[in-house]
């Protein structure tokens, strides 16, 4: 078959859902735009445990410590997975670590933001595995099978961490007037970058009009962020707290909630390298990798003389 024609098959396979998997054809463009996503989605996953072990030595009980240490294992855990399923595509754990500390591969914006308080973990846990939670539920149907599969389990473990933030902003709303004003001015600073997980308008979107017919995104952007609205203004209801948005208000005709305009000049400055703590972010990622060198070299030797022992026997 010709390139033409190997493509024509493709689309054919991803238009009646079949899942494509590592040594099938696939279009290159296809490979190297999921090795962006999937690699980016997993530097995310791990610079998320920055902001969150943060409080890990300032949790407020024993309890909140040992579920926080569980949560931040399990974004160690998620990166794992997701590294995996983009090496199924060829490309190397050093080339995708490479990338981030050279600054040509990104992460998500949300997590160059400080955490200043408890709540904000609450926040994180409420709002950013929600928004994490609605993407990702769409990406369990993505083309890619590794991918597909990586999200079904991480979808799971994502609605855990969900709880554990709806926890505790319910619990400190149901607190004194510090706790509960605490809460609030989390949610006044995490609301808007939040919005932003879902990345540019569709009409700004660079990658979504192939990647859709392709089938690796299966909603657009904008329609996971109203999506999470939605959802999300019930749940602040539900506690007490006010979302910060004065255009924010229930449009009967289209049957979701109105919203008011992203800052995209702020979006734009946090994804690259802009945001309040992105260089921090990027300088701790680079020193510990700096530091656990000894272990990659101390697998590399392990696994050269495995090898050797088996030629050998
Ligand atoms: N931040 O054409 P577009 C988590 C970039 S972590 C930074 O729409 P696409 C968690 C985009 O990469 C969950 N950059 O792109 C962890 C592109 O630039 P490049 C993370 C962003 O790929 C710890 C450009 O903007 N989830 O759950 O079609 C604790 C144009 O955008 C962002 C994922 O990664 C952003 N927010 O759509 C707690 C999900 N948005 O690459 C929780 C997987 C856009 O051309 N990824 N950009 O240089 C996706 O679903 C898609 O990649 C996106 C963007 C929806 C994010």
């Amino acid at each position: 078959m010709d390139q033409a024609e190997e493509e024509k098959v493709f689309q054919e396979r991803v238009d009646a859902e079949e899942k494509i998997e590592p040594k099938d054809w696939m279009p290159d463009k296809y490979r190297k735009t999921l090795i962006r996503q999937i690699s980016q989605h997993a530097h995310s996953e791990v610079i998320g445990m920055q902001p969150e072990g943060n409080w890990l030595t300032r949790a407020p009980t024993l309890h909140r410590k040992a579920v926080l240490l569980a949560k931040v294992q399990d974004e160690g855990g998620h990166g794992l997975y997701l590294y995996s399923a983009a090496e199924t595509m060829g490309v190397s754990r050093e080339e995708m670590i490479d990338d981030l500390h050279e600054e040509r591969a990104k992460y998500a914006s949300i997590f160059n933001y400080p955490t200043l308080t408890w709540s904000d973990i609450g926040a994180i846990g409420w709002l950013v595995d929600s928004a994490a939670i609605v993407n990702q539920i769409s990406l369990q149907r993505t083309s890619y099978g590794p991918y597909a599969r990586a999200m079904v389990r991480i979808c799971k473990e994502e609605s855990f961490h969900q709880r554990q933030g709806y926890n505790i902003m319910m619990t400190l709303m149901r607190g004194s007037d510090e706790q509960k004003a605490m809460a609030q001015d989390s949610v006044d600073r995490f609301w808007w970058p939040v919005l932003m997980m879902f990345g540019p308008h569709d009409s700004d979107s660079v990658h979504s009009a192939q990647n859709m017919k392709w089938k690796i995104k299966r909603q657009s952007n904008d329609d996971l962020r109203q999506k999470f609205i939605d959802q999300t203004v019930e749940q602040a209801n539900a506690i007490g707290i006010t979302l910060p948005d004065p255009d924010l208000k229930w449009n009967e005709e289209r049957g979701h909630y109105d919203f008011g305009e992203i800052d995209w000049e702020e979006f734009r400055r946090s994804m690259s390298g802009g945001g309040p703590c992105s260089r921090l972010r990027l300088a701790h990622h680079r020193q510990v990798h700096e530091e656990g060198e000894w272990v990659r070299e101390a697998m590399r030797v392990y696994e050269n003389k495995k090898r050797s022992n088996q030629e050998a026997a």
